[in-house]
C-alpha cells in the first residue's frame, strides 16, 4: 500500500477530513484545501518536509554568505556619550549610574593592581577586564539576583555588581583557607552559591551545556520567575560543546540568554580567523533562536538590550543568543603578550575614545553628576583597600593539602585514598622540601 493510500485510510477510518489532518498539501495544486493552481509537482507546498518549511524555487544557484545583510549593532550612547534618540535613554537614577560608573572603575583599579602582584611573583596567574566592563556591570543590573549565571573568567564586573568583596575577590586569587574554592583552583575561577554564579570551570564551554540544562530545570517548576544567563567569548563559540548547547537551548526551548562577549580575539587568534560569517548573533538564525547584537563598550545599549532579552526569555519560555562587541583592551591573562600579534596604536583607540568608562563618564558630565575630586578619592580608597587585603590574603594559610583528594567523590574512593597515604609518606620523609607550615593542620 502507498503512503498516500494509507494516509488516506487512515484519515477516513478516524472519521476526520483530509484538511483536519493537515495532508490537504499532498493534494497537487491544492493548499490548506482551497485550490491554487494546477501544477505537475508532486509536493508544491513546503510544509511537508519536516525538516524544513520555505517554498519551492526553480532558479537554481547558491546563497553566497556574502548575502546575507550583517545583523546591526544597537547602541544608544556614541563615543562621547550623547544620546541621540532620547526614546532609548534608559532614565536611569543619578544612584543607579554612579554605581554602574564606581562598580567599572573598582574592577578596573583592581585588575591593575592584581595584574602586578602576579607580575611580582606573588599570586600565580592573573586575567584582566579592561575594555569589556561595561558589557558586564549593563548585563549585570538589568538581571535579577535569582538568575543564575554561568561564566567563563572574564565578566568579573557581574560579581561586583551583585556584591561580591575584595576580600574574597583576593583570597581566591591566593587559594587560601578563605577561598571558597579552598584552593582547588587557578586565580580568577570564582563562584558563590550566594551570589548565584557558578563555579568557573578551566575548560571552554564546558558552562555552556549546563547552562541550557539548568534553564530547562528553571522552566519546568510552577510560576518560574528566573532564568539563565550564559556568559562565553566568541572563541569559545567554537568549540563543539557551544553547538551542543544552542541546539538544547533551542530545541528544549531553555529560558537562557546566551550572552557571547565578542572582544576580537581568543588569545592571539583573532576573530576574522576563528569563524567565517556574521559573528555569533547569526549563529543564532541557524539553531531557530532570537538574536540581539549590541554595542557591549556602551552600558545603557548593554542594559536595554538585557532587559528585553530577560523579558522575552521568561515570557516565551525560549532563548536569546546576545552579542555583545568590545575589545579585549588587555593581554589575553598573564601568560600572554599581545604586543607580538597586535599594534599598540590599535589598542590605544578602545582603551581611550572607545572605553566604556570614558563614554559613561561623558554622559555623567553632560548630566553633571560627575565630579573629579570624588573619582580620585575613589580609585585611592579601592587601592588601598586592595594594596592591604592583598597583604592579608597573602599571609593566610592555604587548606590543608589533604583537601584536594576531596570534594569530587562523597566518600573518597580507595585509588585517592592509596594515593594521599602515599603523598603523606612523602611529605614527611622530605619535609624541609616543603613549605607545610604555610598549609592548615
Ligand atoms: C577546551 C579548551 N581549549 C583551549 C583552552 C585554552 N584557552 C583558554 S582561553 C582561550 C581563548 C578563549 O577566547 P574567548 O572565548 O574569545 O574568550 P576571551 O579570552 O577573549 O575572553 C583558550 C584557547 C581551554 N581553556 N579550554
Ligand atoms: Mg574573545
Amino acid at each position: 500500500m502507498s503512503f498516500m493510500q494509507q494516509t488516506l485510510r487512515c484519515a477516513f477510518r478516524t472519521g476526520r477530513s483530509l484538511r483536519d489532518k493537515h495532508i490537504s498539501p499532498l493534494i497537487p495544486g491544492m493548499r490548506n484545501g482551497h485550490h491554487r493552481h494546477s501544477s505537475t509537482t508532486p509536493a508544491d507546498d513546503p510544509s511537508q518536509f519536516p525538516g524544513a518549511k520555505a517554498p519551492f524555487v526553480s532558479d537554481l544557484k547558491l546563497i553566497l554568505e556574502s548575502e546575507y545583510d550583517a545583523i546591526p549593532i544597537y547602541r544608544v550612547m556614541d563615543s562621547d556619550g550623547y544620546i541621540a534618540d532620547k526614546t532609548q535613554d534608559p532614565n536611569l537614577s543619578k544612584e543607579v549610574v554612579q554605581k554602574m560608573f564606581n562598580d567599572m572603575v573598582l574592577l578596573n583599579t583592581m585588575d591593575k593592581m592584581l595584574y602586578e602582584s602576579q607580575r611580582q611573583g606573588r599570586i600565580s596567574f592573573y586575567m584582566t577586564n579592561f575594555g569589556e566592563e561595561a558589557s558586564h556591570i549593563g548585563s549585570a543590573a538589568a538581571l535579577e539576583m535569582r538568575d543564575l549565571i554561568f561564566g567563563q573568567y572574564r565578566e568579573v564586573g557581574v560579581l561586583v555588581w551583585r556584591g561580591f568583596r575584595i576580600d574574597q575577590f583576593i583570597d581566591q586569587c591566593y587559594g587560601n583557607c578563605d577561598d571558597l574554592g579552598r584552593g582547588k583552583q587557578m586565580p580568577v575561577h570564582y563562584g558563590s552559591k550566594e551570589l548565584n554564579f557558578v563555579t568557573i570551570s578551566s575548560p571552554l564551554s564546558t558552562q555552556m551545556p549546563q547552562a541550557a540544562g539548568a534553564a530547562y530545570a528553571m522552566k519546568l517548576r510552577p510560576n518560574n520567575d528566573a532564568c539563565v544567563v550564559c556568559y562565553f567569548g566568541e572563541g569559545a563559540a567554537s568549540e563543539g560543546d557551544a553547538h551542543a548547547a544552542f541546539n538544547f537551548a533551542a530545541t528544549l526551548e531553555c529560558p537562557v540568554i546566551m550572552f557571547c562577549r565578542n572582544n576580537g580575539f581568543a588569545i592571539s587568534t583573532p576573530s576574522y580567523e576563528q569563524y567565517k560569517g556574521d559573528g555569533i548573533a547569526a549563529r543564532a538564525h541557524g539553531y531557530g533562536m532570537a538574536t540581539i547584537r549590541v554595542d557591549g563598550t556602551d552600558v545603557f545599549a548593554v542594559y536595554n538590550a538585557m532587559k528585553l532579552a530577560r523579558e522575552y526569555v521568561l515570557r516565551e519560555n525560549k532563548p536569546v543568543v546576545f552579542e555583545a562587541m568590545a575589545y579585549r583592551v588587555g593581554h589575553h591573562s598573564t601568560s600572554d603578550d599581545s604586543t607580538a600579534y597586535r599594534s599598540a596604536d590599535e589598542t590605544e583607540v578602545w582603551n581611550s575614545k572607545e572605553h566604556p568608562l570614558s563614554k559613561l563618564k561623558s554622559y555623567m558630565v553632560r548630566k553633571g553628576w560627575f565630579n573629579e575630586n570624588d573619582e580620585k578619592e575613589f580609585v585611592k580608597e579601592v587601592r588601598k583597600k586592595v594594596l592591604k587585603q592583598n597583604n592579608i590574603s597573602e599571609k593566610k594559610l592555604k587548606p590543608n593539602w589533604k583537601e584536594m583528594f576531596e570534594g569530587v567523590y562523597y566518600e573518597i574512593p580507595p585509588h585517592l585514598m592509596e594515593q594521599m597515604k602515599e603523598l603523606e609518606l612523602h611529605i614527611k620523609n622530605h619535609a624541609d622540601q616543603y613549605p607545610t607550615k604555610s598549609f592548615e593542620a
